[in-house]
């Protein structure tokens, strides 16, 4: 079972996010338990403040590191990155971070937890990038207002990874970025719609033959919408 925690100051922003489809099945199932928290709750002033004011100047609020550091303590054990346990992750989700890739929601789904902390765009006091969490992740080259949509996106592709969250084996390996490829194109009924046709090769039963059209059509899909992938 892995237990994903998510430290937010809009926990309510969750509130149906999981209540579909494989991340709804794998919670059922109890591959996965995913709990919102509201940062305001590890604070200890009457008013619950979460930010303040930069040092040095600037526009817009900071979050502050005393809730952050109290949250992660309670919920992994530990707020010291070394003194987190080997199988957990505390995740700081912002525009700073390395880029969350397949590889990473691979190394998340072998896990005992996730602690996912969403940052504002302002920004998060560094001292909690610096000391507190083992990962600093970004989902792309984009500013988002928080990292709530962020933690969203790192827990879908996490979770269904997650052994029996899927209906099928192999449909997890065989599609985009496992062997560094977008996918090929899939086609339905009709064969014919306004003119266009399915490739016929589709519609032979040749297993060998459309083995190697999908090959090629997932190269040339991937040279056409994403070169950088083939230059690596
Ligand atoms: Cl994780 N957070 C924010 N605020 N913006 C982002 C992001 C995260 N990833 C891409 N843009």
């Amino acid at each position: 079972m892995l237990r994903i925690d998510i430290v937010t100051i809009f926990p309510d922003y969750f509130r149906e996010a999981f209540d579909y489809g494989i991340i709804r099945r794998a919670c059922a199932a109890g591959l996965v338990n995913i709990q919102p928290h509201d940062l305001r709750s590890w604070t200890a002033d009457k008013h619950h403040v979460v930010d303040d004011r930069p040092f040095g100047g600037g526009d817009g609020m900071v979050l502050k590191p005393e809730p952050i550091f109290a949250a992660v303590e309670s919920l992994a054990g530990a707020n010291r990155r070394e003194q987190i346990p080997k199988g957990k992750r505390v995740v700081l989700l912002s525009p700073q971070g390395e880029r969350f890739t397949q590889s990473r929601a691979a190394d998340f789904a072998t896990c005992e937890q996730l602690v996912l902390i969403c940052g504002r765009y302002e920004g998060v006091d560094e001292r909690v990038a610096e000391i507190l969490v083992t990962d600093e992740l970004s989902i792309g080259d984009y500013v988002l207002s928080g990292g709530e949509p962020a933690a969203l996106v790192v827990i879908d592709a996490t979770v269904r990874l997650l052994p029996g969250a899927l209906g099928s084996a192999t449909s997890a390996t065989t599609e985009s970025f496992s062997d560094g490829l977008l996918d090929y194109p899939h086609y339905t009924r009709p064969p014919k719609f306004e003119g266009m046709d399915v490739p016929e090769v589709l519609l032979t039963g040749n297993h060998a033959e459309i083995a190697g059209w999908r090959r090629r059509a997932a190269e040339a899909k991937t040279k056409r919408n994403r070169p950088d992938l083939l230059k690596k």
